[in-house]
């Protein structure tokens, strides 16, 4: 008896399915394998269960005998007959150009039979002569979107996901691995321990009572979020889960869990960068350990490895080989800030605009995290979509400022605005009503397509008023969504410099803004930074966790970031 997940026999019901339907076979049939394919995902119990005590089958629902004969056939030899002899039928990469979004079995089935498409390169001819518009129940704005599909270069919005939205399956399956028996420690490494904003594939490592190895990869594969399996082995295993998250594992000795930990952690460019200075040493470096000849000179844990090559212990978040082994060498490495530092959060939206949280709610919230003080920075009228505010609104709203912060104890809530940029550098709110307030951000939310030189010289401009405090969300991009501004960030950041304005490290998980490599950039030229949420809610106040990675991976410490200081301090050094 073969050890069938139902998540395996789910994957074989709906590839059949598909094919059957480019076949252009039965609509009952198709609809009767993805029905039992629905089915037997949603059960708690395994269907191979099921066989292994002889039960009738047909009882589940939407299972009759014919499905019920395949799902045995799949349990006892591990396969399904009718699916082998269907992929004989059909080429393969047709299922590759059924993962083009707008593209289904019935359109890949139609482009298959009228126009013979069966491949990526088929696709795009046929595009290009524009003769899938002309197929029936195509049209042109399909054909347009599948243009766009296969035209975009792979890397750019490949298929990498956010951290935050690999978080809680990465949290899951660390805390299920550990209550299986025989475990005895799971790590997870790669980008995702390196606090990366998108991670490619998840890395876990682990190690085991020896000989268990086998039982903890069975447990491995049968997490309840695995879609797919790839590979499956007793060192090295791969699953594809429902969310589309690639999760690599490995099972790696007690003895070498350090020199492991290191290498699977990365980057790859830190990784090399680590081999050639353990070269100049004699040593060889590899995932088993520090060796001096064949003996092994480090590796039971990270401290070791490094340690045995000279260097200080290297944060995670500075892995990247830009500068960090020479700091190590040397003993320069940053203080790396660190979330108790925060004093406050000076970017936050309330329901007088777009956010979901009143006032009062979020200074509340913002006290209960432990802040001193916050600033609540309304968007100004050119956003009329979020309601921005007028002149007028913003007077009213800041006597409302006034009035929550004298009956609140214990934090301070400053009046702020989140000034639009307007297309010509000029600022959306005259300046009558800005140096009335304690906080001024400025940000460009519309026309982000303009020219390097145009954009970098709009902003600049916008810098020249002398109310504005800091910079927001400088590049503007929204990661996996949009790409940054076209703009000359090195000589905004000088211009900065210059005329003493602050740049934000806006922490929403999809911006990250500025980029960490900016952030040391600015901080190196002695550039005031702000760590802010742009919260819109009182939950969303605590994504200020990202922004502590994006500023660690940027090298920050509390002394660059503004907003680690007093009430009087920051005010102090946010004057222009
Ligand atoms: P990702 O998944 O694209 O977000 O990035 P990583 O850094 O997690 O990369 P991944 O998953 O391909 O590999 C995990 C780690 O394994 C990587 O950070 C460093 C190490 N590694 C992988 N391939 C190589 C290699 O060819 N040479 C070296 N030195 N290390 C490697
Ligand atoms: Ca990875
Ligand atoms: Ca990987
Ligand atoms: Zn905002």
């Amino acid at each position: 008896m073969m050890d069938v997940h139902n998540n395996e026999i789910v994957e074989i019901f709906l590839t059949v399915a598909d094919l059957m339907e480019i076949k252009g076979e039965n609509p009952f049939r198709i609809r009767a394998y993805r029905e039992a394919s629905r089915v037997i995902g949603d059960m708690s119990e395994q269907v191979a269960q099921m066989v292994h005590d002889d039960r009738d089958l047909t009882e589940l629902k939407g299972i009759g005998k014919d499905l019920a004969e395949k799902i045995r056939e799949i349990v006892t030899t591990g396969q399904l007959e009718f699916l082998e002899s269907l992929e004989k039928e059909i080429p393969a990469s047709l299922l590759e150009l059924m993962k083009i979004p707008d593209l289904g079995p019935k359109k890949v089935a139609a482009m298959y039979r009228e126009l013979g498409i069966t491949t990526m390169e088929d696709l795009k001819k046929a595009v290009e002569a524009k003769k899938i518009s002309a197929l029936k129940g195509f049209g042109e704005k399909t054909e347009q979107k599948i243009f766009k599909s296969i035209s975009r270069p792979k890397k750019e919005f490949g298929r990498r996901t956010l951290l935050i939205d690999a978080e809680p399956s990465a949290l899951a399956y660390k805390k299920y691995l550990e209550s299986k028996p025989g475990v005895k420690s799971v790590n997870l490494a790669g980008s995702f321990r390196r606090g990366k904003e998108t991670i490619g594939d998840l890395d876990i490592l682990v190690t085991c009572d020896t000989g268990r190895e086998k039982e903890v990869m069975d447990a491995f594969v049968t997490f309840e979020e695995v879609n797919r399996i790839y590979a499956k082995g007793n060192k090295k295993s791969a699953v594809l889960l429902r969310n589309d998250l690639q999760v690599d594992i490995r099972i790696v000795p007690e003895s070498s869990y350090g020199a492991a930990l290191h290498y699977f952690t990365g980057s790859k460019a830190h990784n090399l960068a680590i081999r050639r200075l353990a070269v100049q040493k004699k040593y060889k470096v590899n995932e088993y350990g520090v060796f001096d000849g064949s003996r092994q000179v480090a590796g039971k844990t990270e401290r070791d490895v490094y340690e045995a090559l000279g260097l200080h212990y290297i944060e995670p978040e500075l892995r990247e080989n830009m500068g960090e082994i020479e700091a190590a060498k040397s003993g320069r490495l940053p203080a790396l800030i660190e979330p108790g530092h925060m004093r406050g959060d000076l970017h936050m939206h309330t329901t007088r605009t777009d956010g979901r949280n009143s006032l009062s709610e979020m200074a509340e919230a913002a006290k209960a995290l432990g802040y001193e003080y916050i600033a609540v920075t309304e968007h100004s009228r050119k956003v009329a979509m979020a309601n921005g505010l007028d002149e007028k609104d913003l007077r009213e709203y800041m006597a409302r400022i006034e009035q929550v912060n004298a009956q609140i104890e214990g934090i301070e809530i400053l009046k702020g605005i989140e000034v639009d940029i307007l297309q010509d550098g000029g600022l959306d709110l005259p300046d009558s009503v800005l140096k009335d307030l304690d906080i001024v951000i400025g940000s460009v939310h519309y026309q982000q397509r303009f020219p390097m030189k145009q954009q970098t010289e709009r902003i600049i401009r916008a810098m020249d008023n002398p109310y504005l405090q800091i910079l927001g969300h400088p590049t503007g991009r929204l990661l996996n969504k949009r790409d940054p501004m076209d703009i000359d960030l090195e000589r905004i950041i000088e211009a900065a410099k210059e005329k003493k304005v602050a740049m934000e490290l806006n922490a929403q998980p999809d911006r990250l803004d500025l980029p960490h490599n900016y952030c040391k950039f600015a901080a190196d030229m002695g550039v005031t930074i702000v760590l802010s949420t742009d919260a819109h809610s009182t939950e969303n106040l605590r994504r200020m966790a990202n922004g502590i990675t994006e500023a660690r991976r940027g090298w920050l410490t509390k002394e660059d970031v503004v907003n680690t200081r007093s009430l009087g301090e920051m005010r102090e050094m946010l004057k222009r």
